[in-house]
């Protein structure tokens, strides 16, 4: 080698160490200042619940440590007892609702327990970088992996599993899904910049299943992981689902598990579903306030009798109850609430209001 090469390469060496030392600088500052915010460690809970929050954010950004592990399982969707495997965040289908303020970070812990078959990831769309953090956290059985992501744009997001090609849609349709709210760090406001407040928030996870039939029409069962594949691939083709469910199963909100409330009580409804359009409708009163693709730096949408959701959104909507009662919170293509079981009950107590509504004749016979 002669002498000018050897001189271009030391410089090039050169700047390449510098680069290097700089890079490794750089980053390290830059982690060792989200490292020195408050730490706050969010409990998540079993939806349809949010976990605790303030809607106004007290004091600086935080950086919210969270936990998920991955559960590959079998439920029962159906009440005639149809039983599917489903990959859960958190062993819940939909995965819990994380919730933050805008310029806090998240920093997620997701492990991949050994005892599962299949390589996961997580893709946030609240998060800002490439594929939403999918490419940063996948993980196969036996291994785990730590995100932390900024929260820049408030509003309410889905998360979901994207493995890569049919993986994508197959996963998230077994379940792999949730959200994320981002509030402004001021709170709600309306259109006119007054804030909006709520005493409690239900997160409703709308997931579509897709199951096959055997020759009898039955809806099959498998006993190996993968079994399924080709079949339930075959039924998503249809764009027909066999299920379309709140809370991962049909009937997972009414009952014991209905949702609680009470007459003056504001509540706020925060609707997901990761892969397929709905439209909530809650039967027996309105949208007060609604922000049907979820973002929160647009005024919300008032008095709406239904709204809409594209698939691969969360929406949120916020409504004061009036009367006591038994109110249906549902998908309003009826057919998808009442025979494929996208609905919810809400019980709501209190004193009646008479003005609002009265009957004023019983049912009485009229003449022929
Ligand atoms: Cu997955």
């Amino acid at each position: 080698m002669s002498r000018p090469y050897i001189k271009s390469f030391f410089i090039l060496f050169g700047a390449f160490v510098i680069y290097h030392i700089l890079f490794f600088y750089n980053s390290h500052v830059k982690s060792d200042e989200v490292d020195k915010l408050p730490v706050v460690v969010q409990e998540l809970v079993k939806p349809p619940f949010v976990p605790e929050h303030n809607i106004v954010a007290k004091g600086g950004p935080k950086l919210i440590k969270v936990r998920m592990t991955i559960k590959e399982k079998v439920i029962t969707i159906d009440e005639e007892g149809t039983k599917f495997r489903v990959f859960a965040f958190n062993d819940s289908v939909p995965g819990p609702i994380i919730v933050g303020h805008v310029g806090d970070y998240v920093e997620l812990t997701l492990t991949n327990p050994k005892t599962n078959n299949f390589e996961h990831n997580v893709d946030f769309h609240a998060a800002t970088g490439a594929l939403g953090g999918g490419g940063l956290t996948h993980i196969l059985p036996g291994e785990a992996v730590i995100l932390r992501f900024k929260l820049i744009k408030p509003g309410v997001f889905v998360y979901h599993c994207a493995p890569g090609g049919a993986m994508v849609p197959w996963h998230v349709v077994k379940g792999m899904n949730g959200s994320i709210m981002v509030l402004p760090r001021d709170g709600l406001k309306d259109r006119d910049g007054k804030q909006i407040k709520y005493d409690k928030a239900f997160y409703i996870g709308e997931q579509d299943f897709y199951v096959p039939k055997d020759s009898n029409g039955k809806y099959k069962e498998y006993t190996h992981p993968g079994d399924g594949f080709s079949d339930v691939l075959k039924v998503m083709r249809t764009l027909t689902p066999t299920h379309v469910v709140f809370n991962g199963a049909v009937g997972a909100l009414e009952g014991k598990n209905a949702l609680k409330s009470k007459v003056g009580e504001t509540v706020m409804f925060i609707h997901a579903q990761a892969n397929r359009d709905t439209r909530p409708h809650l039967i027996g009163g309105h949208g007060d306030y609604v922000w049907p693709n979820g973002s929160f730096n647009d005024p919300p949408r008032t008095n709406l009798e239904t709204w809409f959701i594209p698939g691969g959104a969360s929406g949120a909507m916020i409504y004061k109850f009036r009367q006591p009662g038994t109110y249906v919170y549902l998908n309003h293509n009826l057919i998808e609430a009442f025979i494929l079981g996208a609905k919810a009950v809400v019980k709501v107590t209190g004193k009646w209001n008479d003005d609002l509504m009265k009957q004023t004749m019983e049912p009485t016979r009229i003449a022929e």
